[in-house]
């Protein structure tokens, strides 16, 4: 294994562009200005940094940490506002995660609105590191001048706990590189057929062996909080509910009283759309999960429901048909999930769901357009993302873009890819596909307004540890990240494939098990 590894980065290594100092910038800033004026040459005992406000503190400690880890120099702090090196939170700026990085013969200056735009300043100087040579060598760094703010605001990655279990700190793991490319978002699909991974103090019999108790999340936010990355729950409803109905078969639709209710076989179970129980609930569940993470947004799923064979055929759910005058027991979907999302607005919350259209998953479910304005849609099914999104706009929805063609990360990333990694026989996604992911679709910009931005979606059913989710995210996960930060005058496939090199060879000595992309090294 060594050995490979070994090679690898020798490979890696033979591209490594030696005096660009922009060859390791992912996603790439956009807008950089190179300066022939001196570098700046630290100054061992002399240079320091400086912050002007206390929310910098711990962008200080990160900043420290890049320069301890590129160039072996501990940075001590300095309470001058004259230091070399100085982090600000300039309110005259405009934009929450806009930033600019000075770095000229006097020093470096990293500002912007709020700690989060510092933090990405301070993410972009270590790129700068790990692509300047000089730097790292002779202690000097290049001039440069760099105005920097996102496409999107939302940047996400998808992480599915519920088909197999990750521990935290297994997830902490992954949140460390995430921060590194920029991504603010990481969603939990916390609960499915496969397993309940949140604890609810009030429903003790929901979980099984592999959970996380309150406790534990609630320091995972926090781990995350500091990098910038808020965690946003999903509980998926009212299928991929195998779990919760075998903890409490009663909510659960008539018809289903005798089925087996095997946790981890995905079976069409739902809960009923006509049972106070199933409501009381997840009232108390949705209380609970809103106290305890910060995130505005709870996910509650509405993917996949497989209304046929259950809604149909239940007893309760024909009663409830007959009283509202429905001919077919998918617009149940409507009332089910009025409430369900009144909880989440009763606790202060946004809702989002899976963006699901008529006619395309038979049989035809008709929860459909319009969808309440104040949900967020999630793009997915591939082909289908098109109308997705232009009925998002025409009735209002906030829309983010995770379509299944660019952005499943557990779809094979080449022909024969790992075979136990494939799902379901998915296609095959390579990195360059996901590269030419355009978020807007290519619709003129009024029409892709709403769009907030981006998920890379790594589903679970194949993904047994952290090594396995790594893999099928890296590479991908740094074509999305650019994909999201980036606008797309300043991508290009030819400059991505070069940035990817260093950032590869990075993200093997940190440990991080990844793919690396054979076919496009050129020989
Ligand atoms: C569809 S994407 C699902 C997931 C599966 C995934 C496998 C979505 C909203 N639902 O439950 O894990 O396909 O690729």
């Amino acid at each position: 294994m060594r050995t490979f590894i070994c090679i690898c980065l020798l490979l890696l290594t033979v591209h490594l562009p030696a005096q660009d100092i922009t060859s390791a910038l992912l996603p790439m800033p956009n807008q950089i200005t190179l300066s022939k004026e001196k570098p700046f040459v630290i100054r061992p005992g002399k240079t320091a940094v400086y912050w002007n406000r206390p929310e910098l503190e711990l962008m200080a400690c990160s900043l420290q940490d890049v320069l301890r880890d590129r160039m072996q120099i501990e940075i001590p702090v300095s309470e001058s506002e004259r230091a070399d090196i100085r982090l600000l939170i300039d309110s005259a700026m405009e934009g929450k995660e806009h930033y600019v990085l000075e770095i000229n013969a006097k020093g470096i200056t990293v500002k912007g609105t709020t700690a989060a735009a510092v933090y990405y300043g301070v993410m972009t100087l270590d790129q700068l590191l790990l692509g300047d040579v000089c730097a790292t060598s002779q202690k000097k760094l290049s001039s440069v001048y760099i105005d920097d703010a996102p496409r999107f605001a939302h940047r996400a990655l998808m992480l599915d706990p519920a088909r197999h279990f990750l521990p935290v700190d297994d997830i902490k793991f992954y949140i460390d590189q995430m921060a590194r490319y920029k991504y603010n978002i990481l969603q939990l699909h916390l609960t499915d057929d496969q397993g309940w991974r949140v604890e609810i103090q009030k429903h003790p019999k929901l979980v099984g062996k592999d959970y996380y108790t309150q406790e534990q999340l609630a320091d995972l936010i926090k781990y995350a909080a500091r990098r910038h990355i808020e965690i946003i729950p999903e509980l998926d409803i009212p299928g991929h509910t195998v779990a919760i109905l075998a903890a409490y078969p009663e909510l659960g639709c008539t018809h289903t009283d005798t089925l087996p209710k095997n946790v981890g076989e995905t079976v069409d179970l739902m809960l009923c759309a006509n049972n106070e129980k199933v409501y009381t609930i997840y009232q108390d569940i949705i209380k609970e999960i809103a106290a305890l993470f910060p995130s505005r947004y709870i996910h509650l799923g509405g993917d996949e429901a497989v209304i046929e064979k259950n809604w149909t055929k239940c007893e309760r759910c024909q009663a409830m048909m007959k009283e509202l005058g429905y001919q077919k027991a998918s617009q149940l979907m409507i009332p089910f999930f009025d409430r369900m999302l009144s909880f989440v607005q009763d606790n202060g919350k946004t809702p989002i769901l899976w963006c699901e259209l008529d006619n395309i998953y038979p049989p035809a479910n008709d929860y459909l357009f319009p969808y309440p304005k104040n949900v967020t849609l999630v793009s997915w099914r591939g082909g289908l993302t098109p109308t997705c999104l232009e009925l998002t706009r025409k009735h209002g929805n906030p829309l983010i873009m995770a379509p299944g063609e660019y952005a499943y990360l557990d779809y094979p990333q080449f022909k024969g890819d790992l075979p136990e990694f494939n799902n379901w026989g998915m296609p095959v996604t390579t990195l360059q596909k996901s590269y030419q992911f355009d978020p807007g679709y290519g619709v003129p910009a009024q029409e892709q307004a709403h769009i907030q931005g981006v998920m890379g979606t790594l589903w679970g059913e194949a993904i047994r540890d952290i090594n396995r989710a790594t893999y099928m995210t890296y590479p991908r996960g740094l074509a999305l990240a650019e994909a999201a930060w980036t606008q797309m005058e300043h991508r290009g496939w030819e400059s991505f494939k070069r940035r990817l090199y260093p950032n590869l060879m990075d993200l093997m000595k940190k440990g991080v098990s990844l793919r690396v992309p054979f076919e496009i090294v050129d020989r």
